[in-house]
């Protein structure tokens, strides 16, 4: 039965494959209709402060409840869109955010406070939802292989896809026929365009692998937030911003099918770093080489898979760190790109209902949570 779900699911991608236009492509989801007003639930300081811990030391029974949580999310309707389960809408608020006419999330400054507040919400969301006040996001440690050995497992997130299912994950609670990929990327970025989750650990070639302690060491020891030009070009020595997202290599970046896509110096063959690599590691070389080619955590719907989020709270668990060493700082104080300055709102919250700038959540004791390996929040 399972076996006859992912072989139709397999037969549509194939058969959605022939040539469509890039409208056409957006065709799938209306291009910015707006959010409705948010919900009423609030994301102001909880009584009962959240405490992140490693995934190796959750219980099988947190394991069991997190991954309730999300399924949850995933069949209940979002409050914010219509068109989306609560789960997707953050899939497309991830997809949109790359897109030009917002360019917000990433390649830029707000690129840490943009996904900090981001997995926030997921979290209150998933508390909300299972009516569960004792779930936390927790996080992966990359340089600690007993972390991924927890993770890409049955008993939590499902473990790496199968070679001769063209990547798909078949087995564990997000195995194809039960997890269902709605928002998809366009199929500019994504030519297989498959409706179930696909891995397929450390195959990109010129990649390097899970990032190291040494190169996680590098990163923390950067005293600036971030440097001129404040993109992927921004250099990795002195912009702590730029190291921790992972560009290498980078001269800009351009519009290219309606998506912020990075620029290449010519020639340049360095491995992405950091959370980068992550998201390359995991998703891994899947489809057509020549349109990218990638894994589900390789695209703008990366969301998609839920290793997404332990591996957003370990980039937020680095930059709190850092901010424990060298002061809550950030730059630019000011900037024309949207949601840049220290003080600008951040798309899409102020569309939700919430003014959300970087400033705003620099400190995650104001915002109620802490790692367990971090300070504790402030009661
Ligand atoms: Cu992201």
């Amino acid at each position: 039965m399972k076996r006859a779900l992912l072989t139709l699911a397999v037969a549509a991608s194939a058969a959605a494959v022939p040539a469509a236009s890039f409208a056409a492509d957006h065709a799938d989801m209306p291009a910015m209709a707006p959010i409705r007003t948010g919900p009423s639930i609030t994301y102001d300081a909880p009584a009962v402060n959240r405490v992140r811990q490693s995934v190796t030391s959750l219980t099988q029974d947190q394991k069991d409840r997190l991954v309730q949580a999300i399924l949850l999310l995933k069949a209940t309707p979002s409050p914010w869109d219509s068109r989306f389960s609560w789960y997707d809408n953050f899939v497309w608020w991830h997809r949109k955010a790359f897109s030009c006419e917002v360019d917000q999330a990433h390649m830029r400054p707000a690129f840490l406070p943009w996904h900090r507040q981001f997995i926030f919400m997921f979290e209150s969301a998933l508390r909300v939802v299972s009516h569960d006040d004792t779930i936390t996001l927790p996080y992966w440690d990359w340089t600690d292989p007993a972390a991924r050995k927890v993770i890409f497992s049955n008993a939590f997130l499902s473990p790496n896809g199968s070679a001769s299912h063209h990547w798909a994950v078949v087995s564990g609670p997000f195995r194809a026929g039960r997890w269902h990929l709605n928002v998809r990327d366009p199929k500019a970025n994504d030519p297989l365009r498959t409706t179930y989750l696909s891995r397929r650990f450390a195959s990109w070639p010129k990649e390097s692998g899970l990032p190291t302690v040494a190169q996680v060491n590098a990163a923390m020891a950067i005293p600036n937030y971030d440097v001129a030009p404040y993109g992927p070009s921004s250099n990795v020595k002195t912009s702590f911003r730029n190291n921790l997202e992972g560009w290498r290599g980078m001269s800009g970046m351009k519009c290219t099918n309606g998506f912020m896509v990075p620029v290449k110096i010519k020639g340049n063959t360095q491995p992405s770093r950091l959370h980068n690599a992550v998201h390359l590691w995991v998703g891994g070389a899947i489809g057509p080489k020549k349109a990218g080619g990638g894994g589900t955590m390789d695209l703008s719907t990366s969301p998609n898979d839920p290793a997404f989020w332990l591996h957003h709270a370990n980039i937020d668990r680095l930059w709190s760190k850092w901010e424990t060493t060298h002061g809550e700082r950030y730059a630019p104080l000011h900037s024309s790109i949207p949601g840049q300055g220290l003080n600008s709102a951040m798309w899409p919250w102020r569309g939700s209902g919430l003014f959300v700038s970087p400033k705003s959540v620099l400190n995650i004791s104001a915002m109620g949570y802490a790692y367990e390996d971090g300070p504790a929040a402030k009661g």
